[in-house]
């Protein structure tokens, strides 16, 4: 098999700050994220498509297994769509909370989780983000992808940032197991669904549960 040969250009796009500007940066984008939560309670205040374009714009700069983008994002407004997934996975549920081992309970408890999902149904904006396993060629052929999961990870997390970042709220909801999106929103087999991305407005009187961040000293270790 006969490979093209690269094509290079100059970098072009790198903007190198002073160390003050840079500590300033880091710090500053360090405060923006520490302010980030995860939101259960969700108004139904609408989104222009416009930032939802451009927060996804965003995600689909991840860096990815040799560059082959293996996500694909739909972006779900439509209420008796919303409807059949927030049916579909509070069935499902229902089952986790009914056969959750013990200790899996014992560890969501101070989320106040439960099978109850109405944000599905009151966000204007819920997005299914689902992992290519393969390719497929112009011809119908299988184009393997490579570390799938961690490059749609890093693409979830920057999308995840840029919601924020633009001033809306989150919630990546992992309804288990996840098929019936396949289902609903007429994907291909290839493709395995990663999670629900809730997106919106928090509620007036959203109340998040108290929690902490483990300090730097417990995530990294610097030799
Ligand atoms: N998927 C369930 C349970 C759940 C599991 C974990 I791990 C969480 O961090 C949060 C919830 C649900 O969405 O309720």
């Amino acid at each position: 098999m006969t490979s093209p040969a690269p094509v290079f250009s100059l970098l072009s796009t790198y903007v190198e700050y002073s160390p003050e500007e840079m500590l300033d940066r880091s710090q500053a984008f360090a405060a923006l994220m520490q302010r980030r939560r995860t939101v259960r309670q969700f108004s139904d205040r609408p989104v222009p498509r416009a930032v939802m374009d451009a927060c996804l714009g965003a995600a689909g700069t991840a860096p990815s297994g040799a560059n082959l983008q293996p996500w694909h994002f739909v972006v779900i407004s439509d209420p008796s769509t919303k409807h059949a997934i927030r049916v579909a996975a509070e069935r499902e549920e229902q089952k986790f909370y009914a056969i959750a081992p013990p200790e899996w309970l014992a560890a969501l408890a101070p989320l106040g989780t439960d099978a109850h999902k109405p944000y599905l149904e009151q966000a204007p904006y819920l997005i299914a983000i689902f992992a290519q396993r393969h390719g497929t060629s112009e011809t119908g052929g299988r184009v393997p992808h490579y570390y799938v999961m961690e490059s749609v990870g890093i693409a979830t997390g920057i999308l995840i940032t840029a919601f924020h970042h633009a001033g809306l709220v989150t919630l990546t909801h992992t309804p288990n197991p996840m098929g019936f999106l396949n289902r609903l929103l007429d994907r291909p087999g290839s493709e395995r669904p990663v999670m629900i991305l809730v997106v919106g407005y928090p509620a007036p009187d959203a109340r998040v549960p108290q929690i902490t961040r483990k300090p730097l000293k417990d995530i990294v270790t610097y030799r």
